[in-house]
């Protein structure tokens, strides 16, 4: 175990220990029989020529016979023969014939013989035995190869210590800097960072150390980078491995692995130990059918017993990050062990602009960039998709000669995450195209003309990803936590504005408006059955909880009989034709824009910014104002604070005041 030691100080290095030796010998093994083998078959098959026994018999009664070796099966010896036309002496080989005159007839024509075992009881053993059990253990070394999966090479017989993959970071160079987007996480992991910087401080006051922190969140959020900056802020060593690596075939592995890295760690304490996917071990059962149970429990429970048996006072602080709390086995939560659940959530718009801040840094952004749009564009994203987002627009940005990320390539970037790449080539009528532009401008115009709609971004007729012909997209300024009943009727108002503009101007529907529908019938099911947003049907929930995340199974089982039920889909039904008369209305009072802009559209496929507010009006269109990343903090930021070391022109801050005061 020395040198891996000594290997601990080179940061970022995979280290594999363990032996394969025993592999080796067993491949040797295999080498030498088979060698064994074929030198066996070149000499015993020298190019005898075969007789038949009758030949045999000819050629001694001719005295050609030289001499003969007579085996078991075989009578082998040396004789002239024809060959082209001369007399050569040749080898030769027949089968044994019962003849009882053969030994006198020899005997008499005084030819040398002999008798003799032959070897070939040695071919017998060896197809007999060797080879099936070596064809037997290849394939059996060969399956354990496949299964003991997940953790790299090894293999059948590497029983070793931890060959598993540990991570050492001598300092990771991460701090809380980087995090950006959780930081309540952050405030909760502060203490820890404190423990492991002053350790004496906590000591004296006899205070118990926590020893096991859990990081619980959706993948993508930042738990691991979350982990590193604990380390990174304390300047403590960083052990990293993954729940998946103590998942092994072979009982009692896993747990020996457990062993030895809780050993390394305590060497090098104060540091970290980082076991990533921890629920890898709850779900080791499903995961190979050939590994028992027993092996998961041992392993957990090695881990329970390495985590009581050390002193945190010693400073080695357990973190592991989990996706699935709700999996893991409860003993781990016990006080001593993860005592310590660390929510880690997916970030709000706020906490996705910083997220954004944080990869800009040391990227060249064009001026025109506005984090803040990226961030009400995005959510649901975590931090690793937002980190792909801006590679992907600097990709996008070079390949287009750019020599800094556009605002264009950003917006292209998420569009492509969204709704899915642009599909130009999808060629249609003129007329389909125009029933295209008109769906859209209808949706846009409905939203323009409603008090409770959220801002409309962009109005677009490129197909995009497999079936999205054009979209409108709305942004709102802030993460809606609350929605009013009005709120929720205008969005079903501009749903169906699609539709609506296409009645009103070619008298007839298309299937276009289906995914609107879907959304639309959604929506009003929810202000009926859930919200208590219908007087008919008064402030009942009559959906069970249940369907979605927790039990996406969910029978429809739900609670109201068949009277209701009725009275629920009449509900439905009558707010959503409502909504569509609304949508209607709005429109055939504004028919002239409607055909303005759809003419406009036509001609340049995406309306957005100034082009939009023409016939939107400035304030139900997006107007954030462009702002850059370059260390001017948040975008909220008061504007008397960078009065004077900022480079935004006044006109810059006052939109942003502007934009973000809006009410509604
Ligand atoms: C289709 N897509 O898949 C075509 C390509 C009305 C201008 N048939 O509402 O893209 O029509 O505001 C099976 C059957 C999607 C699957 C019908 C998947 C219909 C989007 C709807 C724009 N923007 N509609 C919109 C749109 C479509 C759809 C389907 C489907 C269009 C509209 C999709
Ligand atoms: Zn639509």
């Amino acid at each position: 175990m020395s040198d891996t030691k000594e290997k601990n100080n080179t940061p970022k290095k995979p280290q594999t220990v363990g032996t394969k030796k025993f592999n080796f010998s067993l491949w040797y093994l295999v080498a030498v029989l088979l060698a064994l083998f074929i030198a066996q078959a070149y000499m015993g098959g020298q190019h005898y020529e075969k007789l038949s026994y009758s030949k045999f018999k000819d050629l001694l009664n001719s005295d050609k016979i030289k001499n003969v070796v007579i085996t078991q099966e075989n009578i082998r010896g040396d004789a002239m023969m024809d060959s082209a036309g001369v007399q050569v002496q040749k080898p030769f080989e027949v089968v044994r014939v019962e003849d009882p005159e053969l030994v006198k007839q020899l005997e008499g024509k005084g030819i040398e013989f002999e008798g003799r075992f032959d070897s070939d009881w040695l071919k017998g053993f060896f197809f007999a035995w060797i080879l099936p059990l070596g064809i037997i253990i290849l394939l059996w070394s060969f399956l354990i190869r496949k299964m003991g999966g997940g953790g790299g090479a090894g293999g059948l017989m590497s029983f070793g210590k931890s060959r598993a993959k540990v991570y050492v970071e001598s300092s990771t160079k991460i701090n809380f800097s980087d995090v950006a987007g959780i930081d309540e996480a952050v405030e909760e992991l502060k203490e820890v960072v404190d423990f492991l910087k002053h350790p004496a401080k906590f000591r004296a006051l006899g205070a118990q150390i926590p020893k096991g922190v859990m990081l619980v969140g959706p993948p993508g959020t930042g738990k691991t980078l979350l982990a590193k900056a604990v380390a990174g802020e304390a300047n403590v060593p960083f052990f990293s491995i993954s729940g998946s690596d103590f998942v092994e075939m072979f009982v009692g592995v896993g747990a020996a692995r457990v062993r030895d890295l809780f050993a390394q760690a305590q060497a090098k304490a104060p540091c970290i130990v980082f076991i990533d996917e921890l629920d890898a071990l709850g779900k080791a059962r499903g995961a190979n059918p050939w590994a028992s149970h027993d092996e998961r429990e041992q392993t957990l429970n090695a881990l329970l017993v390495e985590m009581d048996g050390f002193e945190s006072s010693k400073g080695v602080i357990i973190m592991a990050a989990t996706n699935r709390p709700e999996i893991l086995d409860m003993a781990l939560m016990r006080p001593g062990r993860f005592d310590r659940q660390v929510v880690v959530d997916p970030p709000n718009i706020d906490g996705r602009e910083a997220i954004l801040r944080v990869h800009s840094k040391g990227k060249k952004f064009a001026k025109d960039v506005n984090l803040r749009v990226i961030a009400a564009r995005t959510p649901g994203f975590a931090g690793a998709d937002l980190a792909n987002s801006i590679n992907e627009a600097a990709l996008l940005s070079a390949r287009r000669g750019k020599k800094e990320i556009g605002m264009r390539e950003m917006e292209e970037a998420v569009d492509r995450e969204t709704t899915g790449l642009e599909r130009r080539s999808r060629v249609m009528t003129p007329k389909v195209k125009e029933k295209i532009a008109y769906h859209e401008c209808g949706h846009a115009m409905v939203g323009a003309k409603l008090p409770n709609t959220d801002p409309i971004h962009r109005v677009s007729i490129i197909p995009r990803g497999t079936s999205t012909l054009g979209h409108t997209l709305y942004l709102p300024a802030e993460e809606q936590v609350l929605i009013t009943k009005q709120e929720i009727v205008d969005k079903i108002k501009v749903a169906l504005g699609g539709r609506a503009a296409e009645e009103l101007i070619y008298g007839e529907v298309s299937s276009g408006a289906y995914s609107d529908l879907q959304q639309v019938t959604g929506m009003a099911r929810a202000m009926v059955m859930d919200y208590g947003m219908s007087e008919k049907l008064g402030q009942v929930v009559y959906r069970k909880r249940g369907g979605g995340r927790d039990n996406p199974f969910q029978a429809q089982d739900d609670y109201y009989g068949e009277k209701t039920a009725e009275a629920i889909d009449h509900e439905v039904r009558e707010i959503i034709d409502n909504c569509y008369d609304e949508a209607k209305r709005l429109l055939s009072e504004n028919l002239d824009v409607l055909r303005n802009m759809t003419t406009e559209l036509l001609k340049v496929e995406i309306l957005e910014g100034d082009a939009l507010a023409e016939f939107l009006g400035k304030d139900r269109i997006t107007d954030f104002a462009a702002h850059m990343h370059d260390g001017k903090g948040p975008i909220v930021e008061e504007p008397a604070k960078s009065d004077d070391d900022a480079p935004s022109t006044d006109e810059d801050d006052s939109n942003v005041g502007k934009t973000l005061d809006r009410e509604g």
